[in-house]
């Protein structure tokens, strides 16, 4: 099994996590930026606390992946600055308390920690692959356009095949019960994707 089709045997899955009214309403120019902020706060705390997972999974990954994973660290540590500098712009203040969303996510990449190597990278490779899909839907954006470019640069989508690279490489040497716990993974994930978006944003309402 390669890292891809994952993608197609739960596309159902993968399509909630990367589509969303939230990513409409920012190509269409109509998401509130109340809305907008909230989320980005809580995407500053998901940001912290994958850099610090993502550490840690550096710390046992084989040595033919420490390039990208290390890469990632330096570019994760670096998004954390460009957070804290666009958020002055915007005059938001990013002290929040993590929503109940983000404390999943936490406590997910938390456990990724301790799952089979493939099953970390496999869950590395997920979180930036569906966060660079669903920016590509809100392209071209009516409104935030500097966030949807600099979350789909062509730097991000290289990073991320480095890790789909990294992902097949485990898989393709990972045990029956590693695989399982790899997809296991890539379903939480999407989940959590899926719940991220929807914790600022849904279309019936919660528009402010
Ligand atoms: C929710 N997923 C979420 N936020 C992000 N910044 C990324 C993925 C990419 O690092």
């Amino acid at each position: 099994m390669r890292a891809e089709d994952m993608i197609s045997r739960h596309a159902s899955a993968w399509r909630g996590a990367t589509r969303h009214p939230f990513l409409d309403a920012v190509r269409d120019g109509t998401l509130p930026r109340e809305a907008f902020d909230l989320w980005l706060a809580q995407d500053y705390l998901f940001v912290a606390d994958l850099l610090s997972s993502q550490a840690r999974i550096l710390a046992r990954a084989p040595r033919r992946d420490q390039t990208v994973l290390a890469g990632g660290l330096v570019a994760a540590e670096a998004e954390l600055g460009w957070f804290e500098d666009k958020a002055s712009e915007r005059g938001l203040d990013l002290g929040a308390f993590r929503l109940p969303a983000t404390q999943d996510y936490r406590r997910l990449m938390s456990s990724m920690e301790d799952e089979p190597y493939a099953a970390a990278i496999t869950g590395v490779w997920t979180i930036e692959r569906a966060y660079l899909e669903a920016w590509r839907s809100a392209k071209p954006p009516a409104a935030y356009a500097e966030f949807v470019e600099h979350w789909t640069t062509p730097e991000f989508a290289e990073y991320v095949s480095g890790l789909e690279h990294a992902a097949d490489d485990a898989l393709s040497n990972a045990i029956g019960p590693e695989r399982e716990a790899a997809e296991q993974t890539f379903l939480s994930v999407t989940r959590l994707e899926r719940e991220f978006w929807e914790m600022t944003f849904s279309e019936g309402g919660d528009r402010s």
